[in-house]
């Protein structure tokens, strides 16, 4: 018997050696440096090695394919502009072990699926395409062309072209996003979800409406000129590491960082900036001012308790708001003013979970500057309540004045590397009907003009059978996505799933009757077509454009880059009824971005521009002050506070990253920083709560969340004792996806709370 979709879905439940230590009083330092050199040393060639840290994040070199934090214009350390994660990224893409048909002929799928996630990702590098045949035990080498007519059969063989869903990960270049995109709408359907639905979603939502542009609106400088910058929600010292660089250099110039996070991340407190010779050698800089240890959604809370001082004091002293600013450049003052007259101060600072003395702290900081900035990730975006939380960080800073000027604005600060570079090219299953008339004006085909699928609506169409093919450029559905079991019925459901991947991951394993890994070359390879080396360009999270390109030879001659997979499932599915020259865009990427030039707005010039060493800027009205929202105005919104009703047995989950992972990929089984060693299937618990329930440290426990009637479990984790709020608890991700309910998710974004789970926590008995 073969094993069930569930089975396959989840890594084992075996433990491996829980070591607790005291987590390190400081980040980055000589330790990141040995942790860089071990990983690059273990998985990579030598000379590889060298040459790659070298060249990462480099004028004319390849784009870190970690985080999408912005390189310095100017000043870039000759050592390579990298981090340990980012070192850590490009071992685990540039592996020196490859995997083909031996390696499958040797293990079934079945067999690869009790193999833990780290050990999956250690496999190797996929060299060739594979195909799991319908009933089969063991994934066979298939030809590319056959590959291609497989999924071009499958595609034209539905019902319906709303029967098929095209995911993206956030790593995909413009140019292939771009194609992918026009294939997809060209074929007939805008299913286009990707991981931004579960990612910044919130954050896309949340600024259209009240500031008229999805994206931040600060740059770099704007961050080393802030006299505040609020960092929310986030751990940086982990998932982006350069940033910590930046609010340094803003620390020096006098600026302060107030932190507000439920957990003291190392790296909010102290960083050694391993670019810095003498700061290794006389220890690092303390990076939060404020510390605000702030309950697991509480912020809606803690920033009404802000703005109802702020007004209060305004109304003494009519000097605390930027009145010239709210008058000439925003709407809904008035409302948004009555509305937040009607919360008590005591209420929100009691939800907040926040002492009276740090809030003054950090009431003075916001109360006596006006360049501030508030930076954001997942801690914010991850909630049902995610807009509103967004919402209100920009009605702080409309109150203040602090946006569209220099050292203020707002910094959703992106994981993939090129997640914001996808949606700006079109990778959106709501896409705004100006790009879609661009589309068929230029290309003389009619896109659908009607919403596709996000991540959670394709699960559900495809548990429901509604859709029938599953297509992932990137990324790694089944660990990614919210409710695991349910999910991989949905996956199973399908007729065929293709993944195009650079490593083997457990979406492979979760399949449809028919499966197909497709294996394409990674940001580190060079990229040859007829016409010779390509280039290729991305977005990073300050809306900068600029050129990629891999310096090492591919790791096997039977890869594609992306952009040569997408032409040809496109070729092969649209034949000669495509208006497309696919083939054509395939051998020459300038002519994709001649292309993108007409169709995308503030790419004009494309290809002229990309040889701009440091790149090109893409046009942001918020950071000029024109807002292009309803009424042309920034808009003040009104928010309500999340109403938590907690029994006395439940805590409130967040699912977060540990230090050795990139999102589904695990990099290595310790979590440095917050000083675990050796371990995943662990929860992070309060010491009062593990005594309100008698556990030990390292006591086995089982997890149960119950939403709206349906319960959901997640065995065997060990309980760490640490500085978490009483009443909240913290596990790692994708380990307790299982518990995330597919229908708890952010109102207008459809993001995942997979930040708030409500959960109980039982010993398991021996
Ligand atoms: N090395 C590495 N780098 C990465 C990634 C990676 O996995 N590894 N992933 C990339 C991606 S795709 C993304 S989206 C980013 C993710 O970057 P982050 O958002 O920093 O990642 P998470 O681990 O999800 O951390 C969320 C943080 O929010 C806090 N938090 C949770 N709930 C709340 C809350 O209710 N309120 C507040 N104020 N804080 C809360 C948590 O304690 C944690 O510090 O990083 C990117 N970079
Ligand atoms: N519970 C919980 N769930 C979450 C989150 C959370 O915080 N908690 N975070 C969410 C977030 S923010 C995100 S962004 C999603 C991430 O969701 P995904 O983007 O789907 O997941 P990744 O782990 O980033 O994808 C890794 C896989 O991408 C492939 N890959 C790597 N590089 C390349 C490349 O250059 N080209 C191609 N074609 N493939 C490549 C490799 O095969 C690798 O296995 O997960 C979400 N899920
Ligand atoms: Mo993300």
């Amino acid at each position: 018997m073969s094993k069930s979709p569930e089975e396959k879905s989840k890594t084992p439940e075996t433990f491996l050696n829980l070591e607790i230590r005291n987590p390190p009083n400081n980040s980055a330092g000589f330790s990141a440096i040995k942790s860089s050199i071990s990983h690059a040393t273990k998985y990579l060639k030598n000379t590889d090695a060298l040459k790659l840290s070298l060249k990462i994040n480099q004028k004319g070199g390849f784009d870190c394919p970690g985080c999408a934090w912005p390189d310095p214009d100017d000043d870039r350390s000759s050592l390579g502009e990298y981090c340990e994660n980012g070192i850590k990224a490009i071992s685990e893409e540039a592996q020196n072990k490859t995997i083909g048909r031996q390696f499958f002929a040797k293990h079934s799928v079945d067999e690869l699926s009790t193999w833990s996630d780290f050990q999956i990702g250690k496999s190797g590098r996929l060299a060739e395409p594979m195909f799991l045949e319908e009933g089969a035990t063991h994934y066979q080498p298939i030809s590319w062309e056959d590959a291609f007519e497989k999924v071009g059969k499958h595609l034209n063989a539905l019902d319906n072209p709303d029967e098929a869903v095209f995911y993206t990960s956030g790593r995909t270049t413009n140019e292939a996003a771009f194609l992918y995109q026009l294939f997809v709408r060209e074929y007939g359907t805008s299913n286009l979800p990707d991981c931004s639905n579960m990612c910044h979603e919130a954050s896309g939502s949340a600024l259209s409406e009240t500031l008229g542009i999805g994206k931040g609106s600060v740059t770099l400088d704007d961050l080393y000129k802030a006299e505040v910058v609020m960092v929310v929600g986030q751990n940086p010292g982990t998932n982006h590491p350069r940033m910590l660089s930046a609010l340094e250099k803003c620390k020096k110039n006098g600026g302060k960082i107030i932190a507000v996070n439920p957990l003291p991340e190392v790296g909010l407190i102290k960083f050694t900036n391993p670019q810095n010779p003498i700061k290794l050698l006389t220890g690092g800089t303390q990076i939060a001012d404020v510390f605000v240890p702030i309950t697991i959604n509480g912020d809606v809370a803690f920033f009404k308790a802000l703005l109802l001082k702020l007004l209060e004091k305004e109304e003494e002293t009519s000097s605390v708001f930027d009145k010239e600013f709210i008058e000439k450049f925003t709407h809904g003052y008035e409302t948004f003013i009555s509305d937040l007259k009607t919360f008590n101060f005591d209420d929100c600072l009691k939800a907040s979970g926040i002492s009276k003395q740090i809030f003054e702290e950090v009431f003075h900081l916001i109360l006596n500057n006006n360049k501030i900035i508030v930076c954001w990730a997942m801690g914010l975006t991850q909630h049902q309540n995610a807009v509103d939380n967004i919402r209100e960080i920009v009605n702080l800073l409309l109150l203040k004045g602090s946006i569209g000027k220099e050292g203020a604005g707002t910094c959703p600060v992106r994981g993939h590397s090129n997640v914001q570079g996808d949606r700006t090219v079109g990778i959106w299953e709501s896409a705004p009907q100006a790009f879609l008339d661009k589309i068929e004006e230029k290309y003389g085909f009619k896109p659908l003009n009607k919403h596709g699928y996000s991540v959670i609506e394709a699960i559900k169409a495809m548990y429901e059978k509604k859709a029938r093919v599953f297509f992932g450029l990137g990324g790694n559905f089944i660990s990614a996505v919210p409710d695991t079991d349910y999910s991989a019925k949905a996956l199973a459901n399908c007729n065929l799933t293709v993944h195009v991947s650079t490593k083997l991951n457990r979406s492979h394993l979760v399949t449809g009757n028919e499966a197909l890994i497709l294996p394409c070359l990674g940001r580190t390879e060079k990229d040859y077509q007829k016409t010779g080396l390509q280039i290729q360009s991305v977005e990073n999270s300050m809306g900068i454009v600029s050129s990629t390109k891999g310096i090492l030879e591919p790791c096997s001659e039977a890869l594609l880059s992306e952009v040569a997979v997408v032409c040809g499932v496109a070729n092969a599915t649209l034949k000669n009824k495509s208006k497309v020259n696919w083939l054509q865009y395939r051998d020459d990427y300038n002519l994709v971005r001649n292309d993108i030039s007409e169709v995308v707005a503030g790419f004009e010039n494309y290809n002229k521009r990309l040889q701009k060493p440091s790149g090109f800027y893409l046009p942001n009205g918020a950071r000029s002050r024109e807002f292009s929202t309803n009424t042309g105005k920034a808009q003040f919104s009104i928010n309500k506070l999340p109403n938590w009703k907690l029994t006395d047995d439940e805590l409130i989950m967040m699912t977060i990253r540990s230090h050795d992972q990139f999102n589904t990929t695990i990099y290595g089984l310790n979590d440095r920083y917050r000083g675990v060693f050796n371990e995943r299937r662990i929860i992070f618990m309060n010491r009062e709560d593990m005594k309100a329930r008698k556990l030990v440290e390292k006591q086995v426990v089982n997890l149960k969340s119950e939403y709206k009637g349906v319960i959901r479990e997640a065995h065997n984790f060990k309980v760490v004792p640490y500085d978490i709020p009483k009443n909240c608890c913290a596990t790692y991700f994708p380990e307790t996806n299982v518990l995330v309910p597919l229908d708890s998710f952010a109102h207008t974004a459809k993001t995942p709370a997979s930040k708030s789970v409500v959960i109980t926590v039982e010993a398991v008995k021996n």
